[in-house]
């Protein structure tokens, strides 16, 4: 039984960004404004964590002996990513004026990396963050497109609130006033996988035979070989995630001892749309005193946004997204004002 330890490096750098950014902004008639921007963003010293007891083709003679055989797997937390994203960014909007405003957004962005995050738990869509580096000894052969990446994102906002009927009888004009209703849509890209296989060495997996593959906590985290060209779409549909987008075996095994071709993140999860309404209707009570009725709706179009698929190529379920986010909910609310 060796001995197994979690490390953090004593000499660990603070870790830190640099941004920068122009914006341009035009005021049109009627209130209107539009805004053009760029922003950019380096992340320097980011932190990584990987099992460093390890080297490729170790149990090819049979047995594991790691690099320190008096060690098993030596999870290490140390400076080493680094990171780019750079977005250009626009949005036009009016503010609120007789009855309506809008506010809408569009992000079209790269953000890459070699490594993006350490702790597990912190994605809900079936994302394997917490996993290192396939070959402990190229940090640079994970540089790739982010887990975080999200290449179009779009998002619009409207509330209005109208007054009709002004001058009309009192009861018609309490009727019909003070009602409030918004709208909040957002549409934006998959965010990036992997494909690995979970399996250890002696059940097919670990194709580098390093005895481990980087993932937090012991398992196994090895890419396969690419696909050969024209074995699998260029881009998937929802009805793909829901069917299985492709086969395990279009991807092959690396001879043993070797790394997997197949880079990190190459393939892009399914789209995420969802529109809140909301619906508000105020009664003054006496003076300053208003109850407020609310109605509102999340996910009102009751989307289907999967989770992003089981990437692990020894799952039955490989290929295929089996959750999803949460369908439409809706709550109503009374807020007393006083
Ligand atoms: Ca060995
Ligand atoms: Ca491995």
């Amino acid at each position: 039984m060796r001995i197994t330890g979690f490390v953090v490096n004593p000499e660990v750098k603070t870790q830190y960004s640099e941004s920068w950014f122009l914006n341009v902004q035009r005021r049109l008639p009627r209130d209107w404004a539009v805004e053009v921007g760029y922003v950019g963003t380096t992340g320097i010293n980011l932190e990584r964590i990987d099992d460093v007891n390890r080297f490729n083709g170790d149990l090819l003679d049979g047995r594991e002996d790691r690099l320190n055989p008096n060690f098993g797997v030596l999870l290490f937390v140390t400076n080493g990513v680094t990171s780019s994203y750079n977005a250009l960014t626009l949005e036009a909007r009016r503010p609120f004026n007789h009855g309506f405003s809008l506010q809408t957004n569009y992000r079209w962005s790269k953000w890459l990396d070699t490594s993006s995050d350490t702790s597990t738990g912190q994605f809900q869509d079936n994302a394997e963050p917490g996993k290192g580096a396939a070959n402990i000894n190229c940090l640079r052969c994970e540089r790739a497109r982010s887990m975080f990446d999200i290449p179009h994102r779009f998002s619009a906002s409207v509330m209005w609130a109208p007054t009709f009927f002004k001058g009309g009888s009192r009861f018609v004009e309490r009727l019909a006033n003070n009602w409030q209703a918004s709208a909040i849509f957002t549409g934006q890209s998959g965010r990036p996988f992997s494909v690995w296989d979970g399996r250890a060495f002696s059940a097919g997996g670990d194709y580098n035979a390093d005895g481990g593959g980087g993932a937090v906590g012991g398992g196994f985290y090895d890419r396969p070989d690419a696909p050969a060209p024209g074995t699998i779409n260029a881009s998937f549909g929802k009805q793909d995630f829901l069917n299985g987008l492709f086969d395990a075996g279009v991807f092959p095994k690396p001879s043993p001892g070797r790394d997997g071709t197949l880079g990190r993140n190459t393939f892009r999860g399914p789209r995420f749309v969802t529109l809140d309404l909301s619906l508000a209707r105020s009664f003054t009570v006496r003076g300053e005193k208003q109850l407020q009725f609310r109605l509102e709706a999340f996910n009102a179009l009751n989307t289907v946004n999967l989770f992003l698929p089981n990437a692990d190529l020894s799952l039955p379920s490989f290929g295929k997204s089996t959750q999803a986010f949460e369908s439409r909910t809706v709550q109503a609310g009374v807020k007393f004002v006083f």
